[in-house]
């Protein structure tokens, strides 16, 4: 009768996360959880509809250099600051990680990643919040905040890890050298591979307001009523088509790509890949819209690697492992150009990884990946 409940009108976020923790599908923890996702996300809706009529306070630069070595947007700190703060105060997360943060919080840590890009994580296992600490949030507040100046749509991208028990928080020599058992546990608990991730979803702040989650029970999508102030139940059962006929990429990039991937976009584009027909190009340059639109029309959107960045641009741990468990409990398909994006192991909170995600049929098309890496 669960499908039941997802088929009546007017079902909320909070009404549907009571019906999967009444079903044991998940806890209470998580339940709320998602309940603070939910208050931040109508928060920043708030914030990125309204932050034209604000251009001093909320527009422009922060001033700020974020860890991504990116100019920090007003916008940027203040959405951190609020999913951040809508976490902690749960009181059930072990450890948080964003895009965002670059200074130490409550005694984060600071690491070297590989690449020399400094990360941290952020344990909130401290005495200030009455805790369980049992689950880890990996989250972009604001992706695509460059695009929030011209009021084009940006977006939040969260996953949920559960901790792994102490005695797999096996970290490599070269990741926890130098860190005491708890920074080793925080971060064994933070990198891990997305087919670990136990819930995952996106928010896109555009002409409606769009919740989009998975439990890994499929994939349901709730659109925010402000009226009410609630996240209602618009898209039961999300399922990508099996092939779209929309592709979505820089194309300005496309000197830069392998010789395999101009080739399946020059064919595509002409009408001589395996559907005959041409395909068209959208591509707003915001991630949350690019895939919610794929998500919702089919097609495929890619980021993959360059020339320039060998690794493309998005990072694995809070933007590529979400969006492409969201896509393979949809139906669809994502890879790196030669694995499956949700088998890599992170080995650093901002790693980049190539992402190629979409309808089945055009993933495949795109290039069947290979075996799956190990880890
Ligand atoms: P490019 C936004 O800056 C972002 O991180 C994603 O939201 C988006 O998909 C990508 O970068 C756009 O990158 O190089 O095409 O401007």
């Amino acid at each position: 009768e669960f499908e039941d409940v997802c088929e009546q009108t007017g079902v909320t976020l909070s009404r549907y996360c009571i019906e999967l923790a009444n079903r044991g599908i998940i806890d209470e923890d998580l339940s709320s959880i998602f309940n603070s996702i939910r208050e931040a996300a109508k928060v920043i809706s708030k914030l990125v509809n309204t932050a034209p009529l604000k251009q001093a306070e909320l527009l422009g630069l922060q001033g700020e250099i974020n860890v991504q070595g990116e100019d920090q947007k007003k916008l940027d700190v203040i959405t951190n600051d609020v999913f951040k703060n809508a976490l902690r105060y749960t009181g059930k997360m072990g450890t948080l990680a964003s895009e965002e943060e670059d200074e130490p919080v409550d005694g984060a840590r600071l690491w070297e990643g590989p690449d020399g890009e400094s990360s941290e994580v952020i344990p909130v296992l401290s005495e200030e919040f009455a805790d369980t600490g049992k689950y880890i949030c990996v989250f972009d507040p604001l992706d695509g905040s460059s695009n929030v100046d011209a009021g084009i749509p940006v977006g939040t991208i969260f996953g949920v890890f559960q901790e792994p028990d102490p005695a797999e928080c096996e970290l490599p020599d070269d990741l926890s050298k130098g860190l005491s058992e708890d920074q080793q546990r925080c971060l064994a608990g933070t990198l891990q591979p997305g087919k670990s991730l136990v819930a995952a979803g996106y928010v896109l702040y555009s002409a409606s307001t769009e919740l989009v989650l998975t439990f890994g029970q499929g994939v349901v999508g709730f659109t925010l009523d402000s009226s009410i102030g609630e996240f209602v139940m618009t898209r039961p059962s999300i399922k990508i088509p099996a092939r779209g006929k929309i592709y979505s990429c820089n194309q300005g990039n496309i000197n830069e790509w392998d010789q395999p991937m101009r080739d399946y976009i020059e064919a595509i584009r002409k009408g001589e890949g395996e559907s005959k027909k041409p395909y068209s190009l959208r591509y707003i340059g915001s991630m949350v819209g690019d895939i919610h639109r794929t998500l919702l029309y089919g097609g495929i959107f890619a980021y993959p690697a360059d020339k320039k960045n060998q690794d493309g641009k998005l990072r694995l741990l809070y933007e590529g492992a979400p969006m492409s468990f969201i896509m393979e409990q949809a139906g669809g398909k994502a890879i790196t150009g030669h694995s499956r994006v949700l088998d890599i192991p992170p080995v650093g909170v901002h790693q980049r990884v190539p992402v190629i995600l979409g309808s089945a049929e055009d993933v495949d098309e795109q290039g069947p990946e290979t075996a799956p890496e190990s880890g």
